[in-house]
């Protein structure tokens, strides 16, 4: 018996015996943990019980698609919940803004696919690395529980699975990854065209001047195999550049020839970095990120740092090299 089976009874009763439910994701919210969220909410909302939707930041416009995208953040003053629904974060520190919901609520379920779970205000805790996002489990969950999947729910679900595959393209993808992506297509008919324009092709022409300057200032380390890309403070608020729009930028420090290892710092403040790294085949990157207290993925994590970028770039340069030869 998976955890996932084990568990589905438990789940089924929190929730039957819960009327007012808060759902909640991680700060910096991306495809994954937005689509978890609006496919959970979809489904509680048609079981009638009292929904509001959390993740600390901003909704980008472009998942509006998803009609339920539009209404995170909107319950700030609601000051109870029965049943408290956590997705796509397992570390208590990433609610930010919103980590006083564990407190207003009376029971709470964590689910999650992050290497470090760390959540032990959770009543029921499913933590399942091995999926390559959050919106695959909740697929199984929802076979498990006999959920009626909905076109917006398989719309959602396939949010999930593509944006944290980069569209099947990450090594985290697998059989069951498109497993569920094939379920949800044949018999929902969601509009993968228009999902993946959205997610994969579409830029704003406006970033431009932004991308000509991470390409002109990357640095190569290692003899090409670590790739450094930095987005200093003046460009972020110029450019007013969200967490979804530098995250796009990424993709030119992980995917040059050669590459395997890649970091990408972002200047958030005076002495304060987002710091994002990436990695090919067996080197973990999660381990890199906990020591600078952040967490993720083996392959994808991140971590905020306190101090000078100097000394971050030494301190990741030194950690590299332990793992890159
Ligand atoms: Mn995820």
């Amino acid at each position: 018996m998976t955890k996932l089976q084990a568990e589905v009874e438990n789940i089924k009763k929190l929730i039957n015996q819960s009327q007012n439910i808060a759902v909640v994701g991680h700060q910096n919210p991306d495809g994954d943990c937005i689509g978890c969220c609006v496919a959970m909410s979809e489904w509680l909302v048609s079981k009638g019980k009292t929904i509001s939707i959390f993740a600390d930041g901003d909704i980008p416009e472009k998942f509006f698609y998803m009609p339920k995208a539009r209404e995170f953040n909107q319950h700030s003053a609601i000051e109870h919940f029965d049943l408290l629904i956590v997705l796509d974060l397992s570390d208590v520190d990433r609610l930010g803004v919103w980590n006083s919901l564990t407190a207003k609520s009376d029971k709470i379920i964590v689910i999650d696919h992050h290497i470090k779970p760390a959540f032990n205000q959770a009543d029921i805790l499913i933590d399942l690395p091995q999926y390559a996002s959050c919106g695959e489990i909740i697929y199984d969950l929802f076979e498990l529980l006999k959920v009626k999947i909905t076109f917006e729910i398989a719309t959602a679900l396939y949010t999930c699975i593509t944006c944290d595959t980069g569209c099947f393209l990450f090594s985290n993808t697998t059989a069951n990854t498109h497993r569920v992506a094939e379920a949800l297509m044949a018999k929902h008919k969601i509009d993968i065209e228009a999902i993946n324009f959205k997610n994969f092709r579409a830029y704003d022409r406006r970033n431009i001047p932004v991308v000509t300057y991470v390409l002109k200032n990357m640095k190569f380390e290692f003899g090409g195999r670590l790739s450094i890309s930095v987005l200093p403070y003046k460009f972020v608020k110029k450019w007013n550049l969200n967490y979804e729009s530098r995250h796009g930028l990424f993709k030119y420090a992980t995917d040059a020839n050669g590459v395997i290892c890649s970091i990408f710092i972002t200047e958030l403040s005076k002495g304060e970095f987002n710091v994002s790294l990436r990695s090919l085949g067996t080197i973990d990157v999660a381990k890199i990120a906990q020591k600078l207290n952040g967490g993720g993925h083996r392959n994808a994590s991140g971590a905020t740092y306190h101090g000078s970028l100097k000394d971050l770039k030494q301190i990741l340069v030194s950690e590299f090299a332990q793992v890159i030869d």
